[in-house]
Formats: structure tokens, sequence, C-alpha cells
């Protein structure tokens, strides 16, 4: 620990989604917080910039450092230099379909990565220091042959993603077991929120809704509408990984709502938050949705978003999580689109513009 008692974190991946609420919990709980951030030739850091305070004006228990999960030295340099007592493993090529372009990469930051990190804990002799969490992921099951899934459901991983996440999950299981390693999973369902990165569905779909309701664009191409997720909100889910760190054992556990709905589902409630009602006319390839009011079509099929192997559907059983943690998940389904549309549509209330996130961004 570091003075007055304090802890300190490192969160690799800290201008993510997941990065930036965990450096918030963890920042209010008063850790000092050490985050990994890429070097990039545009600002990355949009997500965290309010929690950043320029040294030169004051103190700050919030600090980054710049880190790459492909570079073992600067790790190895970084656990040393901020002498963790916890460390949040969420840097990673997280999207699905972007691993089959990049397979090799993904392989490289998801599953290598990881590896570099507990290695690093191993090199610098801090095996009973440090606790250890590891992003492991629903994709895991792939189509998993049981319903609900749970710690112990088998894993079929479908995409060079969940392969490379099969292989961090696994050698975070190994160090635990070989070196007796603080080395946890949290095998998280998907979770999302107005920060959500905006090439996955549900914030491409809830720009989408903002921006058509706005007369800002005109269609919304989507690939798979009957897959089925498990959709949770972020906020609710970095407060699980905290409660994983802070258990005495190590161990494995799944967060997750227990609901699961399709993609259709999650346009439908989004369209009609922001005020257009979705009817479904045809399927498959032909597959598009109408507004009701006006006989628009608002949203088509392009199977250039169809996978190469797709996960079908994903359902969570938290029990564990439920049982030994008192986690809990705190945002219904519908509460959460309802909020993404919002945040959305006040973007674009107060000037955002489409070009934000432009058109060749989506996956
Ligand atoms: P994001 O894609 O929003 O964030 C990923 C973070 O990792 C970003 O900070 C990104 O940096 C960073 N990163 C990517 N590659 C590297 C690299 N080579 N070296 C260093 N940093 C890198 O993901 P989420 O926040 O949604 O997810 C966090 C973690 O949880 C990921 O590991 C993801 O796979 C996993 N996960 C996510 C779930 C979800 O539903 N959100 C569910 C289950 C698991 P930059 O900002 O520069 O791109
Ligand atoms: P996922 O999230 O693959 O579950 O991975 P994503 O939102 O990308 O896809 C969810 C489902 O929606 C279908 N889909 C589309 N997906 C995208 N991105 N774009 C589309 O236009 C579209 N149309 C339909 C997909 O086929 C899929 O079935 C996320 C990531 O955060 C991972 O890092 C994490 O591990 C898992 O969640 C749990």
């Amino acid at each position: 620990m570091s003075g007055a008692g304090r802890k300190t974190a490192l969160i690799t991946g800290v201008t993510g989604q997941d990065g930036a609420w965990l450096a918030r919990l963890l920042l209010d709980k008063g850790y000092t917080v050490h985050g990994v951030k890429r070097r990039a030739s545009s600002f990355n850091t949009g997500r965290i910039d309010d929690l950043y305070v320029d040294p030169h004006e004051g103190e700050t228990r919030f600090r980054l450092h710049y880190g790459d999960m492909t570079d073992a030295t600067n790790l190895i340099r970084l656990v040393q230099e901020t002498q963790p007592d916890e460390i949040y493993n969420l840097a990673a090529q997280s999207h699905v379909m972007v691993s089959f372009e990049t397979p090799e990469y993904t392989a490289n930051a998801d599953a290598l990565g990881p590896l570099r990190l507990l290695e690093a804990i191993r090199i610098l002799k801090m095996e009973e220091r440090v606790r250890f969490y590891q992003a492991s992921t629903s994709e895991l099951y792939g189509n998993a042959g049981e319903t609900p899934q749970t710690e112990a459901t088998a894993f079929a991983p479908r995409s060079p993603y969940a392969v490379a996440k099969l292989y961090a999950y696994w050698i975070t299981v190994n160090y635990r077991e070989a070196y007796g390693l603080h080395a946890s999973n949290g095998i998280l369902f998907n979770h999302e929120g107005p920060t959500r990165g905006e090439t996955f569905v549900t914030r491409k779909i809830t720009r989408a809704a903002a921006a058509i309701a706005a007369g800002r664009q005109g269609c919304l191409y989507l690939g798979n509408l009957d897959a089925r997720r498990d959709w949770g909100h972020a906020r609710d889910y970095v407060e699980g990984m905290w409660r994983i760190l802070q258990q005495d054992a190590p161990g494995d556990y799944v967060l997750a709502t227990g609901e699961t709905h399709s993609v259709r589902a999650f346009a439908e409630v989004a369209f009609a938050r922001a005020g257009l009602a979705l009817d479904w006319r045809g399927r498959g390839v032909e597959e598009r949705g109408v507004c009701r009011a006006t006989g628009r079509t608002l949203v088509r099929v392009d199977p250039r978003y169809f996978r190469p192997a797709e996960v079908n559907a994903l359902q969570g059983d938290a029990v564990r999580a439920r049982e030994v943690l008192g986690w809990r998940p705190k945002t219904r389904f519908r509460d959460l689109v309802h909020e993404m549309v919002d945040a959305d549509m006040a973007a674009l209330a107060g000037g955002a513009t489409m070009q934000d996130a432009p058109a060749f961004a989506d996956e």
C-alpha cells in the first residue's frame, strides 16, 4: 500500500469504456490509480479527461503512463514503478468482428498481453503482494450447449478474439495454481452505457436512433438482428471487478443480468425512445425496419456485418457472484437502452456532429 494506507491500482485499458468507469470507482474509494494509455496520433483520453489533473497544478491520485500490451519490457517497468496492490487487465483489441481481420495482433495483445503482465509480477517477485484481475468474456462460451451459462459451462470460442481470451483465461488460472498468485477471471457478459465504443451494436443503434430522429441520418445498416445478448450496464460491472479482487481467495466469476434480448428488440426499444416506432417486414437479408408513422425504412440488413462465425445467443447466471461477492446488477435492460439513447440525443442537441464517429468506422 502507498502512503496513508491507501491502495494503489494499475489499470490497463484505462481509456476504454470499462477502464474509465473503474478508474472513477477506485478514485472514489480512495485508491491511487495508475492508468496505461497507448500513444495515438490524436487524443484518445476523452472518457477520462475529467479525472485528469495537470501535475503542474496540484496533487493527483490519478496518473497516466504510456504503454502497450505487446511490449513486455514496458509492462515490467510500469509494474515496477507503480508498485500496485491490484492490477486490472482491461486492455484488449476488444472487437469480435475486427479480430477476424487482425487475428495475429488480437492474439498478441489479448492472449500474450496478460501473460506478459503475469510474468512481470513473477520477475519482480511481487506474487505475495499483487492481486490480478483478467477481463474474461462470455464470448468464451460460443454457441454453448447449455443455457444459462455459468462458471461450469464448457468453453467453445467462435472468433480469434474469443480464442485469444481463452488463452488469457487459462494462463490466469495456471499462474494462480502454479505460483499461488491472487489471480482471478471475471467472465463478463456484454455491458454497455453512454460511453460504449461507437462500433458495438448497442451504441451503433442508439447513435443512429438519435441521429435519424434529428434528421441527420437516413437509415441504419445492421447485421444479424436475431443475435441475442445478456446486456447490462458497465457501471454495475466494474463494481463486480473490484469485489472479485477484495476476496481473500482468488476465483473465477460470471457477471451477468440473467436476461437475454435480441438485437432487433434492442433496436425497437431504442428507436421508440427516440420517437420512432419500428415495424419489421420481410425476412433474412431482405429484412428491414419500417417506421410505423411514416412508412420509411429506417433499418436495413447489410450482410457485410454478418460474422464468419457467429455467437447466436448468450445468457448468464451470476448466482456465484451474488452469493460470494454480494454483487447484483442494478440497471435493467429498458433503463440501459433509454439512458444510452437519451445521452446520444443530448449530445446531438448540444452540437455533436456525426463526424464525431465517421461512417467508415462501423463494424
Ligand atoms: P474498449 O474497447 O472500450 O477498451 C479497450 C481498451 O484497451 C482501450 O483503452 C484501448 O486503448 C486499450 N488497448 C487496446 N489494445 C491495446 C494494446 N495493445 N495495448 C494497450 N492498450 C490497448 O473495451 P471495454 O472497456 O468494453 O472492455 C474492457 C475489457 O473487457 C476488454 O478486455 C474486453 O475484451 C473485455 N470485455 C468487455 C466486455 C464488454 O461488454 N464491454 C464484456 C467482456 C469482456 P485505446 O483507447 O487507445 O483504443
Ligand atoms: P459482441 O458485441 O460481439 O457481443 O462483443 P457487438 O455489439 O459487436 O455484437 C453483438 C451482436 O450484435 C450483432 N450485430 C452487430 N454487431 C455489430 N458490432 N455491428 C452491427 O452492425 C451488428 N448487427 C448485428 C453481432 O453479430 C453480435 O451477435 C462484445 C465486446 O465488448 C467484446 O469485447 C466482449 O467480450 C463481448 O461483448 C462480451
